[in-house]
Order: structure tokens, then C-alpha cells, then sequence
């Protein structure tokens, strides 16, 4: 069966119309083969507006509903999910070339996320506050705050939605969704998915919850700039997120910033080797190199040098690369050839400045429009460009360090500051990595990769990678508005400070 014939026949199970795959102008490949699998039509600007005055009109409703009885419709979308599972894990590998065990955890970490968002629906807790007035009391709640846009990239098509939707909608909030050009099909699988859970939920969901944008920037810019979406949560790279963070700013409204990461591990003397192999080989090679949290830059020690990589080199030189939907590969192919071209200039670049490249080659699979490749290491004698910067593919770039600020200062020393590691079985370095003055980053790890979080954490990073948090710990409140409230229950006015104004 062609890639194209299964994709049909996985959206028709997940619920997705036939009608609306052929006959427009965005031609979806999937990576794995590079075959179009489908043209969809693009929403005009005008259309993306008025979805936006759509999901306004749902959100005056749902913000009435119960907290808890939000949590029922992301309780019954889990329940979608888990029977849905298989089929948009799959959905995910075709469009994305994920191998088979990537899409179905990137499905496991979507139900993971509304399982969170049920608890949370009955937790928005604010706080009562002493107050410095007698017979007052003073105390906070936290409102629905509007239409949530998201946008989302390719490497991550279902998750990062998820993250998003399933706290906005226990929050109160509606949700506009602008998936990657390269990654529409999920997305109109994910809405058919949320419109089951709406059905079965009943008539207290308004219509329009959740609206999804299929089109280009032109439509992405619709959401940054409307009036009516006071949050916009975007995943993608820095340069995006350049543009699109002044523009939200100029109007007042929130951003979560989720850019790019040139993600780090430090190998120290102590450090379990073997388990450090394990987890640097996941984190550089897994997903071919394309997580925001992929490991990009390795610090080893010279007294571990020799030992760590010349095995790592031979893992890298083992590794299969190949068809993921045939579930034998572990790494799958690149998004594109643009993707590819990346990485091939990198690697030129690297070895301009001294870099030894092993691997990094294209692999030939008889389909010219896919780009599958060998994860590249690149013996560094120095951090400069494009070891700063971040190529989204498998590279992983590998220095020596001598002694542990060395190390502090080559791992803070990039732009991006979102998932960071350290291997070691020292507990001194691996508090001092973990304190004031350690890793900078918004996610650090100690003897575990970069990549692969758990919901629970909130996600993100600091610096070029934007500053936001989403998924767990309290990073619902940037989907809500607080109010404080000061209630006078005496017969007495007095007023804050000491202040007096009788009149
Ligand atoms: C991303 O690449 O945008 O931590 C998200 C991880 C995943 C999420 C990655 N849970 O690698």
C-alpha cells in the first residue's frame, strides 16, 4: 500500500471528511517516502479572522462553565485519545517520519496532558491574603482570559497542541490553532478527535472551541495580530519568534515563547559512562535530531575523553537509519531537503573551524524526495559558529574541557537556554549545576538526557528560547487573568496606608 493510500484510509478512522484533502493548493508530503499525500485548501486571512470572532463567541460561553466540568470534556478527549491512539501514532510517523515508538509516545504525552488538565480543573486555586484593614478580606481568582492562538511546528504536531489546549480549556479559554504548513493533516485528525469529545460532552460546549487554521503565515499573522486573542503560545524557531514577540507585545498581549535549543551535556570524570552512552545516543540521534530539547553540544572531560567517544562514534556508525513506518530504524528521515541542506552547511562550516565529522552523509532509499541521513558527531577544538548555533538536525558536537567552570562557562555560553545535563556521580558538581550560578537553561537535568520531559515539569527555556512555560507545574495561570478582590464586611472605611480623606 502507497504512504498516500494508508494516510487516507488512517484519516477516514480518525474522522477526518475525505472531501477536504484533495483539490487545494498545500501539498503535503510525507518525509518518509517524500510523496504527496494530500492538497488542502488555504483559509484566506479574512476566513482566519473570522474563525477568531468565532472562537470569541464560544469563549463568552465557556467561561461560565464550572471548572470541573471543563475538566469532563479534556476527561473524555484523554478517553478519545487513548482509542485513538494508534492510528494518530502512526498519522504522526507518515507526516512527521517518526519511528513507530516516537508517534505513539508523542500520542502518550497528549493523554498524559489531559489527565493533568481533569486535576487541574478542580485546582485553580488563588490565594486569601491577609489584609492590613480591619473587617476586610482581601483574596485572589483567576478568570478565563479569552481566545488562546497557538501555533505549532512540525517536530512536535499533536503535543505541543495538547499542552496548550488541554489547560486553555479547563482554564475557560477557547482555542485557535495554526498547525505547521508541514504538518496539517494531525491537526484536522486532532480536530475531528476534540469534535467526538465535544459530542459526547453535550450541549454546555459552545461551538467553535477550537478552531484550526490551515495556511500560511498570512493566517499565523491574523492570530498575532487580533485583537480578540489576548495569549499567543508559539513553538518554532528563534527567528519566528523575533517577529512574532514585538508584534505581540506592541498590542499587550501575553506570549509563550517556546524557540529554539542548542541543548548541552556535561560528561564529568565521575560519570557513569555507560549510561551516559545510553542517554547521549537518545538524545542526539533520536527523532534524526529534531526535538527543540535535541542534545546538540557535548563538554567532556579529558580524562574521559578517549573512553566516551570513540564508542560513541562507533554507535553513531551503527545506528539504522531508515524507514520508520517499517518499525526496524531508529532514526528516521529529515523533515525536507531544506532540512538537509542545513545540515550539510553546517557540517561545512564545522570543518572549516577544525571540526572531524563522522557520519552525516546522505542514505539512499530509492525515493529522491526523501532525505534520510547518517546522525553526524563533530570533534570540536572550540565553541564557535555553528556550534552556538542551533541546526535543527542530528549533529551533535563534541569538546573536551579541562576543569569544571571551564565547563559551567562553554555550557551558558550560546544563545538558547531551554534543556541542559550533566553525567556525574559527584554530588558538588552536580548541586553547583544545578544552583544560582549552573546551568542557565529552564530545564536541567542530572544524569538523564536533554530531551524527553515529563508533562508534570513546566516546559521551556530562557533567553533566545523565549522565556515561555507551558504543560505542567503552574504554567496554567498564563491562560487565566487574576483578579485581586479586597471585600469590606465592616461599616467602617478605612483606608490602606494610613491614608486619611475625610470629607
Ligand atoms: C519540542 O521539541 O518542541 O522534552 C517538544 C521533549 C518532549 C517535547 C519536545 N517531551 O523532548
Amino acid at each position: 500500500m502507497t504512504v498516500a493510500k494508508e494516510t487516507a484510509e488512517l484519516l477516514a478512522k480518525l474522522g477526518v471528511d475525505k472531501a477536504v484533502l484533495s483539490g487545494g493548493d498545500l501539498q503535503v508530503r510525507s518525509p518518509v517516502t517524500g510523496e504527496v499525500i494530500a492538497s488542502l485548501k488555504q483559509m484566506s486571512a479574512a476566513e482566519a479572522g473570522k474563525a477568531v470572532d468565532a472562537a470569541h463567541e464560544a469563549f463568552k460561553a465557556w467561561r461560565l462553565v464550572p471548572g470541573p466540568k471543563r475538566g469532563e470534556l479534556v476527561r473524555l478527549l484523554g478517553e478519545e485519545l487513548r482509542a485513538h491512539k494508534t492510528e494518530l501514532g502512526r498519522l504522526v510517523s507518515i507526516e512527521v517520519g517518526k519511528i513507530p515508538s516516537e508517534g505513539l509516545g508523542e500520542v502518550q504525552e497528549m493523554i498524559d496532558i489531559c489527565d493533568f488538565a481533569v486535576g487541574l480543573s478542580r485546582q485553580l486555586y488563588g490565594l486569601t491574603i491577609a489584609t492590613e484593614r480591619p473587617g476586610h478580606r482581601m483574596m485572589e481568582t483567576w478568570h478565563p482570559l479569552g481566545v488562546i492562538g497557538v501555533i505549532s511546528a512540525f517536530n512536535f504536531p499533536v503535543a505541543v497542541w495538547s499542552w496548550n489546549s488541554a489547560l486553555a480549556l479547563v482554564c475557560g479559554d477557547s482555542v485557535v490553532w495554526k498547525p505547521s504548513e508541514k504538518t496539517p493533516l494531525t491537526a484536522l485528525a486532532c480536530e475531528a478527535i476534540f469534535a467526538r469529545a465535544v459530542k459526547r460532552f453535550g450541549a454546555d460546549a459552545p461551538n467553535d472551541l477550537l478552531k484550526v487554521l490551515i495556511g500560511d503565515r498570512a493566517v499565523g499573522e491574523v492570530l498575532v495580530d487580533h485583537p480578540k486573542v489576548p495569549l499567543v503560545s508559539a513553538t518554532g524557531s528563534t527567528r519566528m519568534g523575533r517577529e512574532v514577540g514585538p508584534r505581540l507585545a506592541k498590542r499587550f498581549a501575553r506570549a509563550v515563547l517556546e524557540l529554539g535549543g542548542n541543548n548541552a551535556g556535561i560528561v564529568t570524570p565521575t560519570a557513569d559512562l555507560d549510561m551516559a552512552l545510553r542517554a547521549i545516543a537518545f538524545g542526539a540521534m533520536g527523532t534524526a535530531g529534531q526535538r527543540c530539547t535535541t542534545l546538540r553540544r557535548l563538554i567532556v572531560h579529558e580524562s574521559v575523553y578517549d573512553q566516551l567517544v570513540p564508542r560513541l562514534k562507533k554507535a553513531y556508525e551503527s545506528v539504522s537509519v531508515g524507514n520508520p513506518l517499517e518499525g526496524k530504524a531508529l532514526v528516521g528521515p529529515l523533515i525536507d531537503k531544506a532540512a538537509f541542506d542545513g545540515m550539510q552547511k553546517a557540517l561545512k562550516e564545522a570543518e572549516a573551524h577544525g571540526g572531524k565529522v563522522t557520519g552525516g552523509a546522505r542514505v539512499e532509499n530509492g525515493h529522491p524526495d526523501a532525505y534520510y541521513v547518517h546522525p553526524a558527531l563533530v570533534e570540536m577544538p572550540s565553541q564557535v559558529s555553528p556550534v552556538t548555533e542551533e541546526t535543527f538536525a542530528p549533529i551533535l558536537y563534541v569538546m573536551k574541557y579541562k576543569d569544571f567552570d571551564e565547563a559551567l562557562d562553554l555550557h551558558n555560553a550560546v544563545g538558547a537556554g531551554l534543556s541542559s545535563s550533566i553525567f556525574t556521580r559527584d554530588i558538588m558538581e552536580s548541586e553547583r549545576f544545578l544552583s544560582a550560578e549552573g546551568s542557565d537553561c529552564g530545564i536541567a537535568n542530572v544524569n538523564i538526557g536533554t530531551s524527553g520531559a515529563e508533562i508534570g515539569g513546566a516546559f521551556g527555556g530562557e533567553k533566545e528560547t523565549g522565556g515561555g512555560r507551558e504543560s505542567g507545574s503552574d504554567a496554567w495561570k498564563a491562560y487565566m487573568r487574576r483578579a485581586t478582590n479586597t471585600v469590606n464586611y465592616s461599616t467602617a472605611l478605612p483606608l490602606a496606608q494610613g491614608v486619611s480623606f475625610d470629607i
